[in-house]
C-alpha cells in the first residue's frame, strides 16, 4: 500500500507547500500546512493570529504551543471521524510540522495516541542561492531579503536537527528539490510506493 502519513521538511522555499499541495490532492490526504493555518489566522485577525503576526514577519518560530494546539485539533478530529466510519481522507501530509525538537517529540506523542505513526519523512534540499531566489520572486510579506536570512539560519539552528532525527528513525528520505515542478514531483512519487 502506498504510504498515506507523510512529513515534509526543508529550508523555507524549497517548494514543500507547492509539492504538498499536489500530491494530497492525487492521493486524497489531509493537507495541513501550518504555514497557511497561521497565515488564515493572521488574515482573519483572530487573538491566535495577532500573536503569530509579528512573529512571522521577523521569519522567527511561532510558539510550539500554538502550533501544536492548532494541528492536534486537526488530526483528531480526522482520527474521530474515521473511527465513526464517515467519508474522508484516511491519511494526512504535514507540511512545515515539525520544525523543530521539541514539536517533533511532541508529534510522537500525539500519533501514538492516536495509533498512527509516521511512513515517511521528505527532506526537500534546495541550495541557499535558489531558495533566496525563488523566495523573492514569490514575494510574501516575509520575503524580504533580510528576513529570509534570518529563516535560513532559524532553519540551520532549530529545524536542521530533525534530519538526524528521523534518519536515526529510519523514515527519512532526502529529495533534490532543484528542477521542474513536475519532475520533483516524480521523485516524491517514487518513495511513496
Ligand atoms: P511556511 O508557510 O511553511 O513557508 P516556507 O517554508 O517559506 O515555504 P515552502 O517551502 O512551503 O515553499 P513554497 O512551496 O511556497 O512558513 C512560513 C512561516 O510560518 C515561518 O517562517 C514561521 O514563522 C511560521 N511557521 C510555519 N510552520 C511553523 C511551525 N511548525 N512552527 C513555528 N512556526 C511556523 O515555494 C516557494 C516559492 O518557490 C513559491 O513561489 C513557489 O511557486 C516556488 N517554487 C516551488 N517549487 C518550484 C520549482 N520546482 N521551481 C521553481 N520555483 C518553485
Amino acid at each position: 500500500m502506498t504510504k498515506q502519513r507523510l512529513l515534509f521538511v526543508g529550508p523555507p522555499g524549497a517548494g514543500k507547500g507547492t509539492q504538498a499541495q499536489q500530491l494530497a490532492l492525487r492521493h486524497n490526504l489531509l493537507h495541513l500546512s501550518t504555514g497557511d493555518l497561521l497565515r488564515a489566522e493572521v488574515s482573519a485577525a483572530t487573538e491566535l493570529g495577532l500573536e503569530a503576526a509579528a512573529v512571522m514577519a521577523r521569519g522567527e518560530l511561532v510558539s510550539d504551543a500554538l502550533v501544536l494546539a492548532i494541528v492536534r485539533s486537526r488530526l483528531e478530529q480526522q482520527s474521530a471521524s474515521l473511527s465513526r466510519g464517515e467519508p474522508g481522507p484516511s491519511g494526512w501530509l504535514l507540511d512545515g510540522f515539525p520544525r523543530n525538537l521539541a514539536q517533533a517529540e511532541a508529534l510522537e506523542a500525539l500519533l501514538s495516541d492516536l495509533d498512527q505513526p509516521i511512513d515517511l519523512v521528505v527532506l526537500m534540499e534546495l541550495d541557499d542561492d535558489l531558495l533566496m531566489q525563488r523566495l523573492l520572486s514569490r514575494g510574501r510579506a516575509d520575503d524580504n531579503a533580510e528576513v529570509i536570512r534570518h529563516r535560513l539560519e532559524v532553519y540551520r539552528q532549530q529545524t536542521a536537527p530533525l534530519i538526524a532525527y528521523y534518519r536515526q528513525r529510519q523514515l527519512l528520505q532526502a529529495v533534490d528539490a532543484e528542477g521542474s515542478i513536475e519532475a520533483i514531483a516524480e521523485r516524491i512519487e517514487r518513495l511513496l510506493a
